[in-house]
């Protein structure tokens, strides 16, 4: 189908947004080479998070974030990419995935194609608990949970449930027709990236048509509610800030 003209999908709100890949623009970063950032979601449009895709070009590259008091968590949708950082050096492929923590210099050397999510916070830290440490993985090791005993709405949860972590980033996946059972409204906030299939997303009183490669952001009592549509289970990477008192 031909796009029109001065036509977009991207909205965006006071208290969420959706941004398709058709008004995607690339930033250029002090120490990066060879890597697109596209920053989705940043405190710019009034988010707490950064939701950054990383894109790498031809002979592949390096984005680059300081040591500072931001965390960082990567997800690899494709290719493969080796991070290092202040005491850990490792090789993620796809579905991989990497929390650091913040105080590090992060390095992700990725090769051409390679295409990866960066979810950047401030860090939390709550006195008598010690700083959380690094953890990975690949979210192909980890099961889905029924959600609320849904077997259609599946919930992978990568991260630990450790109250050190003051994030969590999950997948849900969602067979065609399954739904969030209810309209949630919560004080947490949301970045999201749809992996794969497509739905219809509630944010606030809108409803969105989304697809693969569309970001979401909601803000802290944003109502939400999703319905997988089509032929394909629909599945999204999300961002969930936990474990602190407001
Ligand atoms: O964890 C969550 O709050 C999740 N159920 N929200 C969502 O998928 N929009
Ligand atoms: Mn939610």
């Amino acid at each position: 189908m031909t796009p029109l003209f001065g036509h977009t999908r991207t909205h965006v709100a006071l208290r969420h947004a959706l941004i398709t890949p058709d008004g995607h623009v690339p930033s250029i970063f002090p120490g990066w080479d060879g890597a697109t950032a596209y920053v989705l979601i940043s405190p710019a449009m009034g988010a707490e998070l950064s939701q950054f895709l990383v894109v790498y070009e031809a002979g592949g590259g390096t984005a680059w974030f300081p040591a500072d008091e931001h965390e960082h968590v990567v997800y690899v949708e494709k290719g493969d990419c080796r991070a290092v950082w202040d005491d850990g050096d490792l090789t993620l492929t796809d579905g991989g995935f990497l929390f650091v923590p913040s105080e590090n210099v992060l390095a992700l050397h990725g090769s051409e194609g390679t295409r990866m999510t960066v979810f950047r916070k401030l860090f939390e830290p709550v006195d008598n608990l010690e700083a959380p440490p690094s953890v990975h993985g690949n979210a192909a090791d980890i099961p889905g949970e029924p959600f609320l005993g849904n077997e259609k709405a599946l919930l992978q949860t990568l991260l630990p449930l450790d109250a050190r972590y003051d994030l969590a980033m999950n997948i849900f996946t969602y067979q065609p027709g399954a739904t969030l059972p209810f309209v949630e409204t919560h004080v947490m906030e949301h970045g999201l990236l749809m992996l794969s299939g497509q739905g219809v997303y509630r944010l606030d009183d809108n409803h969105y048509p989304v697809t693969a490669g569309d970001a979401i952001w909601m803000a802290p009592y944003c109502p939400q509610w999703f319905v997988a549509m089509g032929d394909e289970p629909a599945s999204y990477l999300y961002y969930k800030d936990v474990h602190r008192l407001p």
